[in-house]
């Protein structure tokens, strides 16, 4: 029998006078991608799992985990081990315009470890720090999300950023484009409260759209959505290293109006990076005491950084990068971050943007370990790296 025109998909699946796109909630291929599957049998005690055969294995060999971390799958694992910082993918692709491929980004990070020695083991130089002894990390997986939709994937990255933020662990999420912001710190809200913490976000964009092509959602408007819904308030609506076009004098009225501190890219040039980035942390000093950190990895300038979906000349240079990490991150007790934008599909054949990413996720892991030893310096390196080993 020939179906009506009301049965047919293509009138199911989109209402455009109403703007709905419709899915079927009852699709048992939808459920199995994005439901928590059943682990009642698996027959483990909780806690994270070690997929180390030996203590030590160069970059290249073994299970890949961010970091060789141990596996963590569920709030309980992250209890059960005391867990201070969980990593978990967010691989969500940008909804289908720009440069696609972020989606790949959390896999491709886990085995983006340039050198020996890597994985816990190592130390950081500069400042003296081991992260992974000083704190318990693990990999938590990924975040189911749906392909298709940014807007069917936010339950999921809300709902596990709260759940590891309730066990008193640290989210660091990888992405996945930048669209999963405004999820993750919904997230952050859910457990913190609404305008308790300080959010940090360094671009080369300004994500301040109030919309994106009809679509409410998008990599291009969380920083809107964090100040007009009041999770954050605007002075502690922190943004660095914008200068992408596309921003002109309506835009420059929203950052006047609801007081976003931000800090375009010709003022750190002008100013000089350092004094700027004593200003920004004299911000940070001001707001609730808690921060989330956002890493638009397309803050760094494409000649070092080129594997993100929307590169803009200008950018800053690793050194830029890291020192800004690090002085944030030992300023405030940091409640989350992100590091988004990485595409492996438009990186060299070296993966010099991934290593790259993976190296800042690691500065600042690091640089959480610091505070948690004391030390609050936002310029902060270990002593024998300023010449206090040639001293008699
Ligand atoms: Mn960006």
């Amino acid at each position: 029998m020939p179906a009506t025109a009301q049965e047919t998909n293509f009138d199911k699946a989109f209402d455009a006078e109403n703007g709905i796109i419709r899915l079927n909630p009852n699709d048992e291929t939808g459920k199995a991608m994005m439901n928590t599957r059943d682990m009642s049998n698996d027959n483990r005690p909780a806690g994270p799992i070690d997929l180390r055969r030996t203590e030590f294995a160069p970059s290249f060999a073994g299970i890949p985990t961010f970091f060789k971390s141990p596996v963590a799958l569920t709030p309980e694992d992250l209890r059960a081990g005391n867990v201070d910082v969980a990593i978990m993918g967010v691989p969500m692709d940008n909804g289908g315009y720009g440069r696609l491929g972020t989606s790949w980004g959390p896999q491709t990070l886990r085995i983006a470890e340039p050198i020996m020695p890597g994985g816990p083991v190592a130390i950081t130089t500069e400042l003296q720090t081991n992260p992974f002894t000083e704190m318990t990390v693990v990999d938590y997986g990924d975040v189911p999300v749906d392909p298709n939709s940014i807007e069917a994937s936010l339950p999921n990255i809300r709902r596990y950023a709260r759940e590891v933020a309730e066990t008193g662990a640290i989210p660091i999420s990888v992405g996945g484009n930048h669209s999963i912001l405004y999820p993750l710190i919904l997230g952050m809200q859910d457990v913190y409260g609404p305008e308790s913490f300080t959010l940090v976000h360094v671009d080369a964009h300004t994500d301040t759209s109030k919309e994106n092509f009809g679509h409410y959602i998008t990599i291009g408007n969380s920083m809107y959505l964090a100040v007009e819904e009041g999770i954050v308030k605007g002075t502690d609506s922190i943004q660095l290293g914008q200068r992408s076009p596309g921003y002109g004098p309506d835009k420059m009225d929203w950052f006047r109006e609801n007081k976003v501190r931000i800090y375009f890219q010709p003022e750190f040039e002008t100013r000089g990076f350092k004094t700027v980035l004593k200003d920004v942390i004299e911000d940070v000093k001001k707001g609730p005491g808690k921060i989330y950190i956002s890493i638009d990895i397309d803050v760094l300038d494409p000649a070092v950084a080129g594997g993100v979906t929307a590169p803009v000349i200008g950018g800053w240079s690793t050194r830029q990068l890291m020192d800004t990490i690090k002085a944030l991150a030992v300023s405030a007790d940091v409640i989350g971050m992100d590091f988004v934008e990485y595409n492996p599909y438009m990186d060299d054949h070296a993966r010099t943007t991934g290593a790259v990413t993976l190296n800042m996720i690691r500065e600042s892991l690091t640089a959480i370990a610091l505070r948690k030893k004391g030390i609050t310096d936002p310029f902060y390196f270990h002593p024998d790296m300023l010449g206090a080993t040639r001293s008699d």
